[in-house]
C-alpha cells in the first residue's frame, strides 16, 4: 500500500523521554480504549518495554505485566509493541539466553506483537537469542534496529558511513530479522542522510524499513518526509502535547504533512487531535518529573545525547549538585565518547558515557590528563564492565591504549550470571514474578513488599499517589465495580529514630493506624568532614550519594585497592586507595550518605 504506517509512542517512548517513564498503568488505561476506537489504522502502539519495566517496580510499586495484560485487554485491535535491549531483554546488563526466552514467550503470550530489538554497540550477536526466541512464537515480529549516530553524509565519517549501515543490515537481514528498523536514539538523522540510508536500506533488502527518531533539535519531521519519500514503510510519533524535544514529532504534524499527499498515514487528523488536551492535563500532574528542554537545542549535534538520556542526565546532575553546570556536562559527554571510542549511544552504552562524563566533571578531573593515565583514577562500574567488554565489542574497536591502561589492577570481568535451578523452575512454573526478580532483584522484592503491606495502589490517582493525602479530605478508591473506598488522613505521629510514623486514617469510616517510613526523617544526614585535598592520606567523596565502606580500621590497603563504593541516582562506582597505606581512621558509618568532597577514610 502506498500508505505510511504509524507508530504511537506515547505510551513508552514519550513519557521515558519527557516525564523518566513515570506515566502510570492507570492513566494509560484511561485512554487506552480511546486510542483503540478512534485510531484503528495505527500500524502499532508501542506501550512497553525499554525502561517502563524498571520504573513500574521501582517507582511505581506495578507489575509491569498487569500493564501489558491490562493494555492487551483495553486495545484488542492494534499490535502492540515494545523494545528489547537485546541480550540485556529490558535490563541494563546481558542475561542467559533462558532469560530471554522465557521473558520474549510471556511477553508475547501476554499482549506483545511487535519486538523491536536493538544492541547498545550494533553487535548483531548480541541480538541473535532474542530474534530467535521472538521467530520461535511463531506469530510474533522481530523488528531489528541499526542504531544510528553520527552524520554519513559528512565526507570526513570514517566510522559510521552508508557502507557501515549496510553492512550491519545485511547481518541483522541474516539473523532473521521481519522488519528494519532504523533507530535514531538522539535524532541526528539529518533529511539528506535519511533519503540515501532509507532509498539504499530498500534497494538491497525485501524488508519493510521502519524509522524511529526523537526531535531533539526540532526538525525530524524533516527527516521522516525525507524519509517516506525515500520508501520508508513507517515512522514513529506521539500525541503532540506529548511530542517534541526529546520525545518523538508531533503526531498531528506528521499526519497534516502528509495528508493529501501520495504517502499519507490512514489516521485521522481530528482523531490524533483529540488526543492532546487528555495528554497536556495528564502531563501536568506529572510535572515535578519534567527535567526536560523548553525548547529544542542544536547541541545535540555535538554531545549526541539520546533523546531518553538527556532529560535523565540533566536530574542526575541535579542530583549530584552539579545542576549549574550542564554544559560542562555536555562537553564531557562527547569527550568521553572519544576516549571511549566513538560509541553507538543507546541503553545502556549510553549509561557508560554519561556515568564517565558526570563523574569526571563531578570529580574535577581533566579528560586529558584521565585519557593518560585512567589508571590513576576512580572509574565508574559501569566504565570498567564496558571496557572489559561485558556489553560487547564496539564498532570502532578498543581505544588503546586507553583501555588496558585504564584495566590495569582492576578485578576480572564478572560472567554472565548462571541460573540456579531454583531460577529454571521459577521460569517454567512462576514466570512472571521470577523474571522481575532476576531482572531487577531489589526493586522486585520492595514491590512485593509494597503490595502486601498496601495492596494495589494502581487504583489511587496519580495526584494521590505520588504527592499523598492532605489531612481533612477525604479521598474516594474505586476498587472493583461497585465497591469504593473512602479515606480520610486524621493525623502524623512524630517520626521515631528510625524514621517510623505511626499515621491515622479512617478508612470507610473506620480508625486506622499504619506505620510509615518517613525518607525524610529517616535520611538525616550526620555532619560529615571535609577531605584535605593537599593530604593524600585523606579518601574523599568523588561527588555526593550513598557510600558504603569496604575497609575497617587497621587494614593494610594496596594503592587502586577498592575502600568504599558510592551509588547515586543509578550508577555505582568504586573508590580507591590513593597510596598503599593502613586505614588509620573511618570517617563516616559502615554506610552514609554524603556529599561530594567529604571524608571518608584517613590513611597512614
Ligand atoms: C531504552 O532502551 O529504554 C531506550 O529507549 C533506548
Amino acid at each position: 500500500s502506498p500508505a505510511v504506517g504509524v507508530t504511537d509512542t506515547t505510551f513508552r517512548d514519550a513519557h521515558q523521554s519527557l516525564l523518566a517513564t513515570r506515566v502510570r498503568t492507570k492513566d494509560l488505561l484511561a485512554v487506552a480504549p480511546v486510542v483503540a476506537r478512534t485510531l484503528p489504522e495505527l500500524l502499532s502502539l508501542e506501550c512497553w518495554g525499554g525502561a517502563t519495566y524498571d520504573v513500574a517496580l521501582r517507582f511505581l510499586a506495578e507489575d509491569p505485566w498487569e500493564r501489558l495484560a491490562a493494555l492487551r485487554e483495553a486495545v484488542p485491535n492494534i499490535c502492540l509493541q515494545m523494545l528489547l535491549r537485546g541480550r540485556n531483554t529490558v535490563g541494563y546488563t546481558p542475561y542467559p539466553t533462558e532469560v530471554t526466552d522465557a521473558f520474549v514467550q510471556e511477553a508475547a503470550a501476554t499482549g506483545v506483537d511487535v519486538f523491536r530489538i536493538f544492541d547498545a554497540l550494533n553487535d548483531v550477536s548480541q541480538m541473535r537469542p532474542a530474534i530467535d526466541a521472538v521467530r520461535a512464537t511463531g506469530t510474533s515480529v522481530a523488528e531489528v534496529a541499526l542504531c544510528y549516530t553520527g552524520d554519513l553524509s559528512d565526507p570526513s565519517e570514517r566510522l559510521y558511513t552508508l557502507d557501515y549501515y549496510l553492512r550491519l543490515a545485511e547481518q541483522i537481514v541474516e539473523a532473521g530479522a521481519h522488519v528494519l528498523a532504523v533507530k535514531d536514539m538522539a535524532g541526528l538523522l539529518r533529511a539528506p542522510a535519511a533519503a540515501t540510508l532509507v532509498s539504499a536500506l530498500r534497494r538491497a533488502f525485501d524488508l519493510p524499513v521502519h524509522l524511529h527518531t526523537h526531535d531533539t533539535a526540532g526538525g525530524q519531521l524533516a527527516t521522516y518526509l525525507a524519509a517516506i519519500q525515500a520508501g520508508a514503510d513507517a515512522v514513529d510519533g506521539a500525541v503532540a502535547s506529548m511530542a517534541g524535544t526529546t520525545s518523538q514529532p508531533s503526531l498531528s504534524a506528521l499526519v497534516a504533512a502528509t495528508d493529501h499527499s501520495e504517502r499519507p498515514t490512514g489516521l485521522n487528523l481530528q482523531a490524533v487531535g483529540d488526543l492532546e488536551p487528555y495528554w497536556e492535563s495528564v502531563r501536568k500532574v506529572y510535572a515535578p518529573f519534567e527535567a526536560g528542554l523548553a525548547s529544542p537545542t542544536g547541541r545535540v549535534y555535538h554531545h549526541e545525547i539520546p533523546g531518553g538520556q538527556l532529560s535523565n542526565l540533566r536530574t542526575q546532575a541535579i542530583a549530584l549538585g552539579l545542576g549549574d553546570r550542564f554544559e560542562d556536562i555536555e562537553a564531557m559527554y562527547a569527550a568521553a565518547d572519544r576516549m571511549l571510542g566513538r560509541l553507538v549511544k543507546v541503553t545502556p552504552s549510553s549509561k557508560v558515557v554519561g556515568d564517565l562524563a558526570l563523574h569526571l566533571v563531578g570529580a574535577g578531573v581533566d579528560p586529558r590528563e584521565f585519557e593518560e593515565q585512567p589508571d590513576r583514577f576512580d572509574i565508574p562500574d559501569s566504565v570498567v564492565g564496558f571496557l572489559r567488554g561485558e556489553l560487547g565489542t564496539p564498532p570502532g574497536g578498543w581505544p588503546e591504549p586507553f583501555r588496558s591502561r585504564a584495566l590495569r589492577g582492576r578485578a576480572e570481568p564478572r560472567p554472565v550470571p548462571e541460573l540456579s535451578a531454583e531460577d529454571r523452575e521459577g521460569l517454567a512454573k512462576d514466570r512472571r514474578p521470577t523474571l522481575n526478580r532476576l531482572l531487577f532483584p531489589g526493586p522486585a522484592r520492595e514491590f512485593e513488599t509494597h503490595r502486601q503491606t498496601f495492596g494495589d495502589t494502581g487504583v489511587l490517582d496519580s495526584k494521590d499517589f505520588f504527592y499523598g493525602l492532605r489531612p481533612g479530605k477525604e479521598y474516594g478508591v474505586d476498587l472493583d465495580p461497585g465497591v469504593r473506598l473512602l479515606i480520610e488522613l486524621q493525623a502524623i505521629g512524630e517520626a521515631d529514630e528510625r524514621g517510623m510514623r505511626t499515621v491515622m486514617a479512617t478508612l470507610n469510616g473506620q480508625l486506622r493506624p499504619i506505620q510509615v517510613r518517613d525518607r525524610a526523617a529517616a535520611s538525616d544526614v550526620p555532619v560529615t568532614e571535609k577531605a584535605d585535598r593537599a593530604n593524600p592520606g585523606h579518601v574523599a567523596a568523588p561527588f555526593a550519594g550513598v557510600v558504603t565502606l569496604a575497609v575497617a580500621e587497621g587494614d593494610q590497603v594496596e594503592a587502586g585497592a577498592t575502600v568504599a563504593t558510592i551509588e547515586a541516582m543509578k550508577m555505582e562506582a568504586a573508590i580507591t586507595a590513593p597510596a598503599s597505606g593502613t586505614v588509620s581512621r573511618l570517617a563516616i558509618n559502615r554506610i552514609q550518605q554524603v556529599e561530594g568532597g567529604d571524608l571518608l577514610v584517613e590513611l597512614a
